[in-house]
């Protein structure tokens, strides 16, 4: 990773219904009522936004709902709030106003409404591997072209009673958006397969996995999908970005 700020692409995932849990802890939270709430989720490719799945929290953190005008509140890391409070979020430069603090274990179940997405609504659910020390704390998911997020999801189709979850909010397949020559049209779960990667915690092997598929999408990928569908992805990326930020359905941050 670079020495300069990395820039990220801030994803509003709105809140269409709270998972039970969440909605005994923020229920009868006078401030939320009638409020836009979004999860939150930091993206280095805005271009493959069409194919969410679901979205992933970390079991082992905890977020905040953050009140960010009148209108609309943020769910993320406190790290992140106060962050994009200095880049302008929020009425004073640096001040982050909380609504409220839950577990990211309390979020798994709650149904979104994910930007671009094919998916007209998906959901809340948990991955291990998620850093409070990066982006948001919110990984939006999109398994066709992240092999973290794909083997993240096939744990969960695989065992959902260990994960406490409910199946049907796992049976979203891979969507096919981007089109590469060396792994055709669902890259990370053909790679993933082909380096036999059997769960999410087979981080050294997902590492390559994540750096072989990330440079083939970039490099040599072609948009299947959306907006720009026919257009290479390095050329697509920056126009689904500005696309997502003009309709209001994300912004750009550095961290
Ligand atoms: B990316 P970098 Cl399709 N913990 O978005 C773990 N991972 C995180 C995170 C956190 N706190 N915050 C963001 N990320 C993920 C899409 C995507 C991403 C695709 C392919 C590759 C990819 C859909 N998930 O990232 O360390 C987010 O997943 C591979 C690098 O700042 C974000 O972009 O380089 C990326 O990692 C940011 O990682």
């Amino acid at each position: 990773e670079g020495v300069g700020p990395q820039e990220y692409t801030g994803i509003k995932l709105q809140v269409i219904e709270w998972s039970k849990e969440a909605q005994n802890v923020l229920g009868s939270i006078e401030e939320l009522k009638d409020k836009h709430i979004y999860f939150i989720a930091a993206t280095l490719r805005p271009e493959t936004m069409y194919g969410q799945t679901n979205c992933f929290v970390g079991t082992g953190l905890t977020y905040g709902l953050y009140k960010i005008n009148e209108t609309d509140v943020f769910l993320c890391t406190y790290r992140a709030a106060r962050n994009m409070a200095f880049q302008g979020f929020s009425s004073e430069r640096g001040v982050v106003h909380q609504l409220a603090e839950i577990k990211g274990t309390a979020l798994i179940g709650t149904k979104v409404k994910a930007p671009l997405s094919v998916y007209e609504r998906v959901y809340i659910l948990p991955m291990e591997n998620v850093l409070a020390t990066k982006g948001t704390g919110v990984v939006t998911s999109v398994p066709s072209d992240s092999p973290d997020d794909y083997t993240a999801l096939q744990d969960l189709k695989k065992k959902p009673d260990y994960y406490k979850i409910d199946p049907s909010w796992a049976a979203f397949d891979p969507v096919p958006i981007i089109d590469t020559p060396a792994y055709g049209n669902l890259a990370a779960p053909t790679v993933c397969q082909q380096k036999k990667i059997n769960s999410q915690k087979d981080r050294v092997q997902l590492a390559e996995a994540k750096e072989i598929v990330y440079k083939e999408g970039f490099y040599n990928g072609i948009m299947l999908v959306g907006d720009y569908k026919g257009k290479q992805v390095q050329e697509a990326k920056p126009l689904v970005k500005n696309l997502l930020v003009s309709t209001g359905q994300g912004f750009v941050y550095n961290e």
